[in-house]
């Protein structure tokens, strides 16, 4: 699918002939003068014909109407909603409800008319084209029939100069990084191993040429790494310790980590995950490594300068055996901190912590770690927002902006440091869990253990946001690619902190 920004309106626009099918937004209550133009282009009626349907431009309706021999033949209405609530997210809806119905009528070359008023125009196109192309995203991998998927080869953005193109081609590269979040979170654990993960950061590297370290068990064990080996025992897969880097041509202004959680199944160990807390569910618990690895494929795409970028994923599986964590068993970390492991289905913070301490050894800027680490989070704040904890005001908000940016919601909790007293151990130097109430923040303070205080860090978790049971507007139902969009623009916008 190619995007192309072109300055022509609803009321002449024909793709220089090719344009098959034409996709014009409408607020509510209003379209007066775009229904004119489009009458006065395709013939009269077409007001009456709305009114007949009852149209009423509410977000993402449509209406479609073909007129067979015309060049558009067919024309799409969909709606806005109303003007003074128009946002960013609106025109997203929009676009991606056009977009489906432009599929739906086999559009090939498809003309999008889209008002992006209040917004400024390099964004608003971005935004409509990551639509346009997520929303007709369909995973079909472990399908034996699989149901043809009609895409527009190519969609012309009305009403933008053609200037804007050059950004549009990071859109592509994006939503690649986006897709391959979705596929890894969606693929289910006999198929997305520790190993797997490697395997994919592995042709992520040899593709756009990042630099790739992959530590084995021993190697691990070497670095002293006794709480990411401790959730991994029990598993028959090894586990697999990535650390993928890309280094832009030019000089380096700025270095930073993305560090993910890459659990591809959490049964929970002997604190067993048992009825109601989804344990068939548990092959998202690689939503954080999917995210960071998803962004390094953008990022190899888009090769931003000045930036070194680092992305780490201590990937392992969390099950029983004879040979699993005891609950009350205690670990070494590899920055000698020792560890009473009170609950074993709390191990994903076990396998951070020694990325964490991993990460910290780089000459590092700025590190971000990203997980589907707490329930508790998902009760806090549900499936469209995440979590952000750091202690830095400044690295805070510019992850909060790249988000906001690319449609995605996080917001700030507190690293309250009197809860620190909830992680103390009688025997250890701490517990992996403190008490319930406050669950996720216990775990961000649990984590910020294991980073260096003087480096600016923020850990966001991402437990309700990386998979969605109902779809998210317009987006299916299944695997988000949550957390890509923010980590892409973070990083192209210099990786601030
Ligand atoms: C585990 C017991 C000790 C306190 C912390 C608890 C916890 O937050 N466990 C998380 C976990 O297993 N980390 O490895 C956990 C993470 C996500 C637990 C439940 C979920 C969860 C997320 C969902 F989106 C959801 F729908 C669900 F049912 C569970
Ligand atoms: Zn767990």
């Amino acid at each position: 699918m190619e995007f192309r920004c072109t300055p022509a309106d609803p009321g002449n626009w024909a793709g220089d002939g090719e344009g098959d099918t034409l996709a014009v937004g409408l607020f509510s209550g209003d379209g007066g003068n775009i229904l004119e133009g489009l009458e006065a282009r395709l013939g009269p009626g077409l007001k009456q014909r709305l009114e007949r349907r009852r149209f009423k431009a509410k977000p993402g309706e449509t209406q479609s109407f073909d007129w067979l021999e015309r060049c558009p033949g067919t024309l799409i209405l969909v709606g806005l909603g109303d003007a003074e609530c128009f946002d960013r997210s609106a025109l997203s809806r929009a676009a991606a409800a056009a977009a489906k119905a432009a599929s739906a009528a086999g559009a090939h070359h498809l003309g999008l008319a889209m008002p992006w008023q209040g917004l400024e125009a390099a964004p608003a196109a971005a935004t409509i084209a990551e639509a346009v192309r997520l929303s007709l995203f369909a995973d079909q991998r472990f399908k034996s029939e699989v149901e043809p998927q009609h895409r527009p080869a190519l969609v012309s953005l009305l009403g933008f100069e053609p200037e804007l193109d050059e950004g549009l081609a990071a859109v592509g590269a994006t939503c690649a990084g986006v897709e391959l979040a979705r596929e890894l979170v969606a693929a289910p654990p006999n198929v997305v191993t520790p190993e797997a993960l490697a395997e994919t950061a592995a042709a992520i590297a040899a593709e756009f040429g990042l630099e790739l370290k992959l530590l084995e068990r021993a190697d691990c064990e070497a670095l002293g790494m006794g709480a990411y080996l401790g959730v991994a025992r029990a598993s028959s897969l090894p586990p697999k310790f990535i650390h993928l880097t890309y280094r832009p041509s030019g000089a380096v202004r700025r270095r930073v980590a993305l560090v993910g959680k890459g659990l591809t199944f959490d049964s929970g160990g002997y604190n067993l995950k048992v009825g109601g807390s989804q344990i068939e569910m548990m092959k998202y618990d690689m939503g954080g490594s999917a995210a960071v690895l998803g962004a390094a494929r953008a990022i190899g795409e888009l090769k931003p300068e000045g930036i070194e970028v680092h992305v780490i994923v201590a990937a392992c599986e969390n099950m029983i055996s004879g040979d699993a964590l005891h609950p009350g068993d205690i670990l070494t970390a590899s920055n000698g901190k020792t560890i009473e492991v009170n609950n074993t289905d709390a191990e994903g913070r076990l396998t951070l912590a020694d990325a964490l301490v991993y990460a910290c050894k780089l000459e590092l800027d700025a590190l971000v770690d990203l997980a589907t680490l707490t329930g508790a989070c998902v009760i806090a704040l549900g499936e469209e927002i995440a979590g952000l904890w750091s202690p830095s005001d400044s690295l805070a908000a510019a992850l909060v902006t790249a988000g906001r940016d690319g449609g995605e919601s996080f917001w700030r909790l507190p690293l309250q440091a009197s809860y620190k007293k909830g992680l103390k151990s009688p025997v250890a130097d701490l517990k992996n869990t403190g008490p319930r109430p406050g669950g996720s923040i216990t775990a961000a303070l649990f984590l910020q253990e294991f980073v260096r205080p003087d480096l600016a860090w923020a850990h966001l978790d991402i437990a309700g946001t990386v998979w969605s049971d109902k779809g998210r507007g317009l987006d299916p139902a299944g695997a988000t690619g949550f957390g890509v969009r923010t980590l892409v623009n973070w990083v192209a916008s210099g990786g601030q902190a």
